[in-house]
């Protein structure tokens, strides 16, 4: 099955491989895997290098981008190969957390529907958009104008800013008045969940498109700084190498013994 694969960037026979980088859609899956408590190996897919558009890799993903998972489970059966963030966050809860008790809520809870509305939010509007936004900011096409340029950057980062601020209006509302026993520092319900970690991985960088969230967006920044806070998550940012959303031009600051949140 993975014989165009080069040797050393094949899956491995038992288990868990993830096909990422030090990516905002990649590392939600590292995030996922590590709250879950699952073991996994990562093989780094250097988009900078153009290495998601080798063909053995479109293969695997035929968008050529990362995240691809690769579940070998016990060996004994056929390898599952899942793509999209949010398809495999969706496989990874169904597969090690089905009763919601982990990283997702019951599927019979209140909290179900808006964990889902959030999430797919996430996938289908947040992220895609500053992806977009990333592109012709960081990454502008030689093929476009420099009024195409400044157009295309002036509405993608215009979108992420609107997006930023939906976020920001629903954690001030929760903030104000959230039930018993809700936690107002997450999207959903009393406790951290995969909706929430989603989005981790894109506000900790937007700092490269000129959002500077820590003064533009308060509760978005008590949010982030509460998530980045619990068991697992720096690690999965850390996964495919030193998150640059804590490197030194970054506001986030990595939560460890000799730093504070
Ligand atoms: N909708 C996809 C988007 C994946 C995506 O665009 N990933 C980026 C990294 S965050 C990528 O691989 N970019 C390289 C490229 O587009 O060639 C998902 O959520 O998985």
């Amino acid at each position: 099955m993975f014989e165009n694969i080069p040797l050393e960037m094949r899956p491995t026979p038992t288990g868990i491989t993830l096909y990422g980088f030090i990516a905002p859609n990649a590392v939600k899956v590292s995030i996922a895997l590590q709250i879950l408590g699952v073991k996994y190996t990562v093989r780094n897919i250097n988009i900078l290098k153009g290495i998601q558009k080798s063909p053995w890799y479109v293969e695997l993903n035929p968008e050529g981008t990362v995240p691809t998972l690769v579940d070998a489970g016990d060996g004994s059966s056929s390898p599952i190969v899942i793509w999209e963030s949010g398809a495999i966050l969706q496989y990874l809860l169904s597969k090690y957390d089905p009763e919601g008790r982990v990283l997702g809520y019951p599927v019979d809870s209140a909290e179900y529907p808006q964990q889902l509305s959030w999430l797919f939010f996430q996938v289908s509007e947040a992220g895609a958009l500053q992806l977009q936004a990333n592109r012709h900011f960081v990454f502008p096409s030689k093929k476009d104008t420099e009024q195409e340029r400044n157009l295309l950057k002036t509405r993608y980062i215009g979108e992420t800013r609107r997006i930023y601020r939906l976020l920001e209006r629903h954690l001030a509302a929760r903030a104000k008045s959230h039930a018993p026993g809700d936690d107002p520092l997450v999207l959903v319900g009393s406790r951290v969940c995969v909706a929430d970690i989603a989005h981790i991985g894109w506000i900790t960088m937007a700092f490269l498109i000129g959002i500077d969230v820590p003064s533009e967006f308060p509760h978005i920044t008590k949010w982030i700084e509460h998530v980045i806070a619990q068991k697992g998550v720096v690690q999965g940012l850390d996964a495919s190498g030193p998150w640059f959303g804590f490197s030194r031009r970054a506001p986030w600051k990595r939560p460890g013994p000799d730093m504070r949140l």
